[in-house]
């Protein structure tokens, strides 16, 4: 029994549980009652003088700190870096030096567009930025999880987010590329066509942020002890292997659940099935960089890995959830500008502009520049220096030197090292000072058809349905007419899809390439997910939707099936109370059935008893529950009493084979089954 405390004389509160610790005030002084403010006498005004209050309410008043201007939904956890091969030939950063070695790091996953409170599926690119605490300092890899970008140069950035983000007039929509603003900027922006092709894929509605890749994007250099250097580009490979979900039940996810994505890391971190991601490197030198068909500097292009294979050299394992979301995930700021010894910039104008902007947006949103004071951005390795003071300085320089060079001897404080300190690898840099595009930034389309003929057919209708979607979204014919001319420009069958799509009959003239297509690329198989997927089901959530008196046996053999494949079962059923099993066991639910819509799931299991069917065949959750389990493309395995169900959505003439009817026996086959993730070709009839 709860003890219902009125002795106060005021408003009764409970105190359930109640721990040995006393509450304080932030000045620690301890607090005798936190329910009831100090008023002159029991029914008069509140007292100015309630220090308590205020200061309660003043800490309140400024919980929130801006959120960021893009990334601002994301989600943080911990976890380590271990070397797989030492690559010192390559570079000297002390992280790439020993085998085995773990550097801790904290990962960040985030959508772009949206507010910290939006949809976790929205359409969009994924932020996917790690940050290696290294024993040489910290070294942040923020990247995305799409391996190219909207823009060449940094000053356009600003442009592209204004033109995706809510309208400033309106504030609408939200988390979201499909309106006329920013399919208005990008159709007058070609440099933008390939990464929109990306974001017309699958690729921008993964199903977890654990079955996608990393990339680091820009080119980088990589640096030996020597000072020779070479160029890398930097991914991070899934070991859980790549899964999308398709647009119909993205919309569905987001509102049925719009933390998905954050839920699903947090309980699979919570379950203790780590994800982990290989770390790749691809290599090249001057030579390649010179004979490649775009230049290395673009960060619109990217290097296919049938062109520089992908050497792995690590391994990332999120096993670490956080304790605290603000402090952790809020406070976390990632720089570009935080490289180490061995690795260095290019002159990527991209790159080069966020190295001004993140700092500068650390120190707006933090507040000052001792953010790296706070414990998630503070290094793990010493640091020391004379920089001192500012806004909640927590690490001043002790004793009276805080100056260098200083004629102090040992008390003097810490000194420059040449031998081991960062140096710049010293391209030759030379050059009129103008504001102008390089020649070889000027081929927009030919890795747009590239991207495009390396997918599979399912994937190009994605892709074509997401582009018609979208436009479809934009009130202005030109608009529409003017992002065809580019796709026209792609591929004929990309735009003949999106134009049959928007109903146009007469199609545009093709926009103006500023440049002609350098060459006609082959397909590149690692562009496509569904030719990188996993081979087994583990990691992936099943669905098995009981009713009373579902056949006990069954239900046993198809959840031990599952779990012990690392696969995860959640139970569905009419009321959250559970279902009495045909062994008379009650089986408590995970989800009532309109709480558990089958958007959640990878595959469902349909387990009636007889005398059922009926009931649920007019249950509308139900009825939605297989239907878009059908329509997209989900392995369905059920018992005889589904039959009214499947009547009752118009699927009981369509069994195809993704679809077994299960029995005790049969539950190893649906999950081997269910490896394939979905049955794609029902949706080609
Ligand atoms: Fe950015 C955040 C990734 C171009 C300016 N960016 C941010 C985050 C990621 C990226 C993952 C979130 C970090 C976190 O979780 O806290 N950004 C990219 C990639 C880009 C890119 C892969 C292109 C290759 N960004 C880019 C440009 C600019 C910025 C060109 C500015 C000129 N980005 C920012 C920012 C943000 C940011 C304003 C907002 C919040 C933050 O930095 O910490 O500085």
């Amino acid at each position: 029994m709860e003890d219902v405390n009125l002795d106060k004389g005021g408003a009764p509160h409970q105190q359930t549980d109640a721990g040995e610790e006393t509450l304080t005030t932030a000045q620690g002084a301890p607090i005798s009652d936190n329910q009831n403010s100090l008023t002159a006498g029991p029914r008069g005004p509140v007292l100015l003088e309630d220090h308590i209050m205020r200061e309660k309410i003043f800490a309140f008043d400024h919980e929130r700190i801006p959120e960021r201007v893009v990334h601002a939904r994301g989600y943080g956890v911990h976890g380590h870096f271990e070397l797989t091969k030492a690559i010192p030939e390559l570079s000297c950063a002390d992280i790439f030096q020993r085998e085995g070695e773990k550097t801790p790091l904290f990962t960040r996953f985030s959508t772009v567009a949206g507010s910290k409170g939006s949809p976790d599926v929205a359409r969009d690119v994924r932020g996917f930025a790690v940050k290696f605490y290294t024993q040489e300092g910290n070294w942040d890899l923020v990247g995305n999880n799409i391996p190219v970008f909207f823009v060449q140069d940094a000053i356009k950035f600003p442009d592209l987010i204004h033109s995706v983000k809510p309208a400033p007039d309106r504030a609408f929509p939200q988390a979201q590329s499909a309106h006329d603003n920013f399919w208005d900027f990008i159709s007058l922006t070609p440099e933008a066509v390939h990464t929109s092709l990306w974001t017309m894929s699958d690729r921008a509605i993964p199903r977890s942020l654990r079955f996608m890749e990393g990339f680091g994007v820009h080119t980088f250099r990589l640096v030996n002890a020597e000072g020779t250097s070479h160029y890398v580009k930097f991914l991070w490979k899934p070991r859980q292997g790549l899964q999308s979900v398709v647009w119909n039940e993205a919309l569905k996810i987001n509102g049925a659940d719009p933390d998905f994505h954050r839920r699903d890391m947090w309980a699979a971190i919570d379950s203790g099935d780590y994800p982990q991601w290989d770390l790749g490197i691809q290599v090249f030198d001057d030579d390649f960089a010179d004979a490649f068909e775009f230049d290395i500097l673009d960060a619109t292009k990217l290097i296919p890995e049938e062109q520089v294979p992908v050497q792995i050299i690590g391994t990332m394992t999120l096993d670490n959830n956080v304790e605290n979301f603000f402090a952790e995930t809020e406070q976390v700021a990632f720089c570009t500008q935080n490289i180490v010894r061995g690795i260095d910039f290019t002159n990527d104008p991209l790159l080069q502009g966020r190295n001004f902007s993140y700092l500068d947006t650390q120190t707006k949103r933090l507040g000052g520049p001792n953010f790296t004071h706070i414990p998630i951005n503070a290094p793990k390795c010493p640091v020391r220096h004379f920089q001192q003071d500012g806004h909640m300085a927590m690490q001043n320089p002790k004793g009276r030197v805080n100056y260098e060079p200083n004629s102090w001897g040992e008390d003097g404080g810490p000194r420059e090292n040449p031998e081991i300190g960062f140096t710049s690898h010293p391209n030759p840099v030379q050059g009129n000072k103008q504001r102008t595009r390089s020649e070889t930034f000027a081929d927009h389309y030919s890795q747009a058809r590239q991207f495009w003929i390396s997918q599979t057919k399912t994937e190009q209708n994605h892709i074509a349905a997401a582009y018609t979607f979208e436009l479809s979204k934009c009130e202005h014919e030109r608009i529409r007419l003017r992002m065809l001319s580019h796709l026209m420009n792609v591929h004929d069958d990309l735009a003949g899809a999106v134009a049959k799509g928007l109903g146009v009959e007469d199609m545009p003239d093709a926009a103006t390439p500023a440049r002609e297509p350098v060459t006609d690329l082959p397909a590149s198989d690692a562009l496509s997910i569904l030719k990188n997927g996993p081979d087994s089901f583990a990691g992936r959530k099943l669905a098995l939707f009981l009713s009373d008196g579902a056949d006990a046996d069954l239900v046993q053999s198809i959840e031990s099936a599952f779990t012990d494949a690392g696969a995860t079962v959640a139970i569905v059923a009419p009321h959250i109370a559970g279902v009495e099993l045909s062994n008379g066991d009650i089986k408590p639910a995970d989800e009532k059935i309109d709480g558990g819509p089958s958007v959640l799931f990878d595959a469902v299991a349909l387990v009636f008893s007889e005398d059922v069917g009926e009931e649920l065949a007019i249950n509308k959750p139900a009825q939605d529950f297989v239907s878009d389990a059908y329509a997209h493309a989900k392995f369905i395995a059920w018992t005889e009493a589904a039959q009214p169900l499947f009547e009752a959505v118009g699927i009981a003439g369509k069994i195809d084979n993704g679809m077994p009817e299960i029995s005790t026996e049969g539950a190893d086959a649906f999950l081997h089954m269910c490896s394939a993730l979905r049955f794609w070709a029902r949706l080609k009839s």
